[in-house]
């Protein structure tokens, strides 16, 4: 029994559900039962998104009520060289390609500076670089500690840290001593793509399997890391694998509690080998929102990635069951260069506003989700800068 999840429907409304199986999940939800993976198919097999909405929402609202997070974060993919080649990449480049590059400190530091006055987490992820020591990675951690003692760097999905215990043959508990010594607070939750050993072989040989990912994450909760999951959707997982990943995250979760934050990701197909692919559509992203809201119900929070969803659909999306925006950014690389249209950064203004318009309660946070900031509608006017009409990003923040 999950009380936090439990929530009441009108009568009005259960009278015009007609699907007995739905119906059968609300009641499962409303008494705080877990839904099991029948459930969660029929969930995707619904073309009621409607009733979809009200139960994730309804979940949602349990949980957080009426505020959506927002973060002010700076993304940082310090080298595109990888010595993979995952089919729905499209940010990699292997060694001699002139796409290839690697940032020097001094650029990293000019792209954190832009949000310097209030960043409070820095999200770095990069290649499985062919060349670089482990040392590299470290000491970049190192630097930013230094210089930004008080943010929260989360950096080097599962998969990175696999790499790292590749390249120094050394076990991936020691690997992580030695980052969180080094400054690492969190893990982000990229790296986890689908959890199928069909997937794996198919698109992403050689990058950790899904039992690594996960024993990976494992090992960092032990050590008090905590972190995020994920899972790419879009491509040509079926509905079963994309079920069996969340139970699979919701078991680990059971065991740990190290996870904050669920980030489902929209596969997005320009430039990689699965450009034959359609994107998805927006009922399909909403769906899966919805799901993780309803069968992760030991994840404190599900994100709506506006990177990926694009703005409108990461506000739809907070009624489905995400209570999360994400942040500024800064920099996005990873979706941009698989064709995202969205800006690669917003201001603060622009997440504030689009969480109002959505109608909740934006609230600044920290990367554990410790509350900051709130801003409720009357307290927060546009400022000239957002009446331009330009997403962009712009360094400026007011508040
Ligand atoms: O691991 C790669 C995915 C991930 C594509 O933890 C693609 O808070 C879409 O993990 N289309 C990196 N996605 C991004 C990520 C992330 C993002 C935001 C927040 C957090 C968090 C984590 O992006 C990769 C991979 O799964 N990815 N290629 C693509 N073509």
């Amino acid at each position: 029994m999950n009380e936090k999840n439990v929530f009441h429907l009108d009568d009005f409304f259960l009278e015009t559900i007609k699907d007995p199986h739905l119906l059968k999940i609300q009641e499962k939800i409303q008494s705080g039962e877990r839904l099991s993976r029948e459930d969660g198919l029929m969930l995707l097999k619904t073309r009621d998104l409607h009733f979809l909405s009200y139960l994730a929402e309804g979940v949602k609202r349990a949980r957080t009520g009426d505020k959506v997070y927002f973060v002010v974060n700076c993304h940082i993919n310090p080298t595109n060289l990888c010595v993979l080649s995952c089919k729905f990449c499209s940010f990699y480049a292997r060694k001699g390609d002139p796409r290839g590059y690697e940032m020097t400190v001094e650029e990293i530091f000019q792209k954190i500076d832009r949000v310097k006055e209030r960043v409070k987490e820095i999200h770095i992820v990069g290649g499985h670089h062919p060349d670089w020591p482990f040392e590299v990675y470290v000491n970049l951690i190192r630097i930013l500690r230094e210089r930004y003692p008080a943010v929260n760097l989360k950096a080097y999905t599962a998969a990175e840290v696999d790499y790292f215990t590749r390249i120094t043959r050394r076990s991936a508990k020691e690997v992580l001593i030695e980052l969180k010594e080094a400054g690492l607070d969190t893990m982000p939750g990229g790296g986890a793509e689908v959890f199928s050993d069909r997937l794996h072989k198919l698109l992403f040989p050689g990058k950790a399997s899904p039992e690594r990912w996960l024993e990976v994450h494992r090992i960092a909760h032990s050590l008090g890391i905590r972190s995020n999951a994920t899972l790419l959707f879009g491509h040509i997982e079926t509905h079963e694998e994309i079920v069996e990943h969340l139970l699979k995250l919701r078991t680990l979760q059971d065991e740990t509690g190290g996870f904050l934050c669920f980030v489902p990701l929209t596969f997005h197909p320009e430039n990689n080998e699965l450009s034959y692919i359609r994107s998805s559509s927006g009922v399909e992203d909403l769906k899966i929102v919805a799901l993780s809201r309803l069968m992760l119900d030991n994840f404190p929070h599900i994100k709506s990635y506006w990177i990926q969803l694009g703005e409108r659909t990461a506000q739809v999306a907070l009624h489905y069951g995400a209570d999360d925006l994400d942040g500024t950014i800064v920099e996005e690389k990873i979706t941009h260069s698989a064709g995202a249209k969205t800006p690669v950064g917003l201001t603060c203004e622009n997440l504030i506003r689009l969480i109002q318009k959505a109608g909740f309660l934006p609230v600044e946070r920290d990367a554990y989700y410790n509350e900051l900031v709130s801003y409720p509608q009357s307290s927060f006017s546009l400022s000239p800068s957002y009446l331009s009409g330009n997403d962009g990003f712009r360094p400026e923040f007011s508040q």
